[in-house]
């Protein structure tokens, strides 16, 4: 098929559409690119065979779309986060190419069965949770809607590690995630950018230009993979640094007759991409950190202006071509790396290279823990960056003349919102840089932008009112739904139509239908089937048999004391002890399933893994519990484990306290799939509650503002312990050893963090109002109709948590992007 492009035609070979292509691409693959003989093909090497036959199609898309944005000189949207959680690709391309069903026939033609082959592509897991997933949500959503984007990240080469469960404790295990290769990236060996570090400055001009030199350079070379967009021709890249020595080996200590210096210098500078961090809320002020961080802010902020500068002359429309969106803070040194790309080497002045980066930078908050924002020792950031670290001091001078200026010299103010933190070792607030610059400032659900602007940044919100809003998270509906749930997915195209893919405001008309009674039917045997599904891999797995009649109660989400996993387990145990005191009443059966990765230093949230595999082992091997109570820890938990789990959840855990979970995505993934919630008004349960109606949800606890009195007022959790006796008993059964009789004093720890040191996320202050609600829970669950209605009720309600809404409000409002026009794809459904 030919296409012309400028002067020269080309000849190649089109991928076609169907069965027997397939079948022709998948066998031409795996005989000329995996070199493997039909005859003596493993599993793994039809599924790298038909990975590359799916891939030649996204080149196809890809190019036309690169082609596109080039020709109509549009505005490109980078997307920099440290974490891209994409999982799996092979079948979400197939779905977003409509192919799955060719493919499907075309290897049963050579006795391959898709779906198992499917399983043995590995995660591509390089962000910890909810940022780096949203990141992957948002680069499908940009895609399906042609915005014009480019992620940038770094390609590590080991991802989130891997959790095994020994004895009932977390044990981590490197992710090496390329041993058989990433099928669905290309290198690109020409784009390498030297990325420079520590050395010193010359010739410097205050609020000007100087010389960066003696430094010591590592390279950063890109990897793309493509991101295809559904219903739509549109593709977008995800673009990957990884770090390589300047020299292969360093010549000169070669020559010296040193090798082993050599080389430790080249495995020096590659450390750079070799491993994502773990967030753990306390870690901080690692150089290596602080290296990383720079290395991919600076490679792509190099690379985007080398890409402007091919079809631009001058910097007049630098902003009218580019957005840079921050994703946290973690990606805020591309600021003083532009001020320097454009101060130093391009020459503009400070006024101008400042008013750019006005207009291109915009930032998201996600998170108001205070121990989690970024800062870093002043030391440490002018031995690793020491020209960034003046051009930060500079943008602070001019700031705070201004403020000095306009609050008539307020030094209380001007120390509060410095860039530098002078209260002890002096340290560079990250966040505060990203408000600076920044257009537009955002958080991720209307309650945490509401309490962003006043608690963390209240000072900035006063003098920069215009700057701060709101962009409630969202999922994306291919993966969260038509990839992960097929059985509904199946019944919502049989009564509404594929629409809903696109548009998942479409769900809206499923409410009439929560009432008849065929439609209730089929939706409870859609939840059944994945029911059935989870309790398969439970039993493949771990060996446990699952009761699928019981009711499937789901927290899954990273360990973390403010996401209390210990409030849901100190309910588990209350209702142990309820079964032991009336072995023989009704009690309404559950499965009770958690899974989650601790950060390794994060001693806590470790134990609290610990327990409740320990409550597990108790309570799962009690006779006279007789399958009405079981407790699963799930190990591992990653991307397309969740896509198991979540279809399987009859009920969603979203029990935070209020005012410290940002928004949740987990929440909307598992109501997508027809759980009901349980959850406290946090995050995006609010928005959640008020979609589906606060009829269809179970909200407890105490409110933000009755958070907020609780502390004021001195909070005594030893009070609620004294006086509820359901609470007493739970406590006191995990402080004597009762799942731990081996050990008795193991817990100890976790009774006085509650009891006596102060129970910092209000535990016991929710927990009965938290035991009243599963109540209400269980006696719902007794009448299946009901149950069902709410359930379908749930999934209408979700349309506005498709992560296409919140990127059409980012691309309207904060990016001003436009998309790209491309000629008529296939069927936009
Ligand atoms: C920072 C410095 C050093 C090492 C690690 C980190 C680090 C890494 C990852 C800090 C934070 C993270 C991740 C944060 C995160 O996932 N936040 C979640 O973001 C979601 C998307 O907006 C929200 O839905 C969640 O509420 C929020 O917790």
């Amino acid at each position: 098929m030919p296409f012309r492009t400028g002067l020269k035609s080309f000849e190649y070979d089109h991928p076609d559409h169907g069965v027997a292509d397939f079948k022709r691409a998948v066998a031409n693959k795996l005989i000329y690119a995996v070199g493997k003989d039909p005859a003596a093909a493993k599993p793994e090497d039809w599924l790298h065979a038909a990975q590359l036959a799916v891939r030649d199609q996204l080149v196809e898309r890809w190019m036309a779309t690169t082609r596109a944005q080039y020709e109509q000189d549009v505005k490109r949207v980078y997307y920099l986060s440290m974490e891209f959680l994409i999982g799996r690709t092979f079948t979400n391309a197939m779905l977003a190419l409509e192919q799955y069903g060719n493919m499907k026939l075309a290897l049963a033609d050579f006795g391959v069965d898709l779906e198992k082959i499917g399983e043995l592509e590995p995660d591509a897991a390089l962000g910890n949770g909810g940022l780096g997933r949203l990141a992957a949500c948002f680069l499908d959503s940009m895609a399906t809607l042609g915005v014009p984007g480019f992620g940038y990240g770094i390609r590590y080469e080991y991802g989130m590690f891997r959790q095994t469960i020994q004895g009932g404790e977390q044990i981590e295990t490197p992710d090496y995630w390329l041993t058989h290769g990433y099928p669905w990236e290309f290198q690109r060996p020409e784009v390498v950018w030297r990325i420079r570090f520590g050395g010193r400055v010359e010739d410097r001009h205050a609020f000007g230009s100087a010389k960066w030199v003696d430094t010591h350079d590592v390279l950063a070379m890109a990897y793309d993979s493509i991101i295809p967009g559904y219903g739509t021709e549109a593709t977008n890249t995800l673009r990957l640094w990884s770090a390589k020595a300047t020299e292969e080996i360093d010549l000169s200590a070669f020559n010296r007759g040193s090798y082993r210096e050599a080389v430790e210098r080249k495995n020096l500078s590659e450390n750079v991409s070799r491993v994502l961090y773990p967030d753990d809320s306390t870690e901080s002020g690692r150089e290596l950190r602080l290296h990383q961080e720079y290395f991919f802010c600076s490679a792509s902020v190099q690379d985007l202006i080398h890409r402007y500068l091919r079809t631009h002359d001058n910097f007049d429309k630098l902003s009218d071509k580019v957005s840079i969106h921050l994703n946290d803070t973690h990606p805020v040194l591309a600021v003083p790396e532009m001020m320097r790309l454009l101060l130093d080497e391009h020459h503009l002045d400070w006024d101008t290279a400042w008013g750019h980066c006005q207009k291109i930078f915009s930032y998201t908050n996600h998170t108001l823990m205070h121990e989690a924002l970024e800062t870093w020792p002043v030391p440490m950031m002018s031995r690793v960056l020491p020209r960034h670290l003046q051009i930060i001091f500079d943008i602070n001078a001019k700031f705070m003349a201004t403020i000095a200026q306009e609050h008539s010299h307020d030094t209380e103010l001007m120390r509060r919102l410095s860039l530098i933190d002078e209260g002890g070792e002096r340290r560079v607030r990250m966040a505060y840089i990203a408000v600076l610059v920044s257009h537009s400032v955002n958080g991720v659900s209307a309650l945490h932008s509401d309490l962003m602007v006043q608690s963390i940044f209240s000072d900035f919100a006063r003098v920069f009112p215009t700057r701060f809003n709101n962009k409630t998270n969202g999922v994306t509906p291919r993966r969260w739904l038509a990839q992960a749930n097929p059985p509904l997915a199946a019944l919502l195209d049989q009564r509404l139509g594929r629409g809903w893919r696109r548009d998942l405001s479409q769900l809206e008309a499923l409410k009439p239908m929560a009432t008849q009674p065929a439609f209730a039917a089929a939706f409870g045997r859609a939840k059944r089937q994945n029911k059935q599904r989870l309790a398969t891999w439970v039993k493949d797995h771990m060996g446990l048999e699952l009761n699928v009649e019981a009711l499937f109660d789901v927290q899954v989400k990273r360990i973390h004391e403010y996401k209390r996993q210990l409030l849901n387990l100190l309910h588990v145990v209350a209702r142990y002890q309820r079964i032991l005191d009336d072995p023989t009443g009704d009690h309404v059966p559950r499965v009770v399933i958690f899974a989650g990765k601790a950060a390794s230093a994060y001693a806590m949230a470790k134990l609290v893994i610990r327990l409740i595999n320990d409550v597990a082992t108790v309570i799962n091997n009690d006779e006279r519990v007789a399958g009405r109570l079981q407790v699963v820890f799930m190990p591992n938990y990653r991307v397309s484990l969740a896509e198991i789990i979540i279809p399987a959840a009859d009920l969603s855990e979203q029990i935070s306290t209020a005012g410290t979970e940002a928004s949740g995505t987990g929440n909307m993934k598992l109501a997508l799939s027809g759980a009901l919630t349980i959850g406290t008004l946090d995050g995006a349960n609010v928005e959640m509650s008020e979609s589906v109606g606060l009829e269809n949800i179970f909200i407890f606890g105490n409110t933000t503002p009755q958070v907020e009195a609780l502390r004021a007022a001195g909070y005594q959790p030893r009070t609620y312990y004294d006086s509820d006796p359901v609470l007493k008993r739970v406590l006191d059964a995990i402080r004597d050893g009762v799942f731990s009789p081996s050990e008795p004093a193991r817990y100890q720890q976790i009774f006085d963090t509650l009891v006596d040191w102060g129970d910092k996320y209000l535990l016991l202050a929710d927990f009965a109002a938290y035991v009243e609600a599963q109540d209400k829970v269980d006696a719902l669950y007794l009448q299946p109709e009901a149950w069902i209605r709410k359930a379908i009720l749930n999934v209408a309600g979700m349309g506005p948590f498709s992560s296409d809404r919140t990127i059409a409000e980012y691309a309207d409002e904060i990016w001003h992007s436009k998309p790209v026009m491309l000629r008529a794809g296939p069927a936009a459904t």
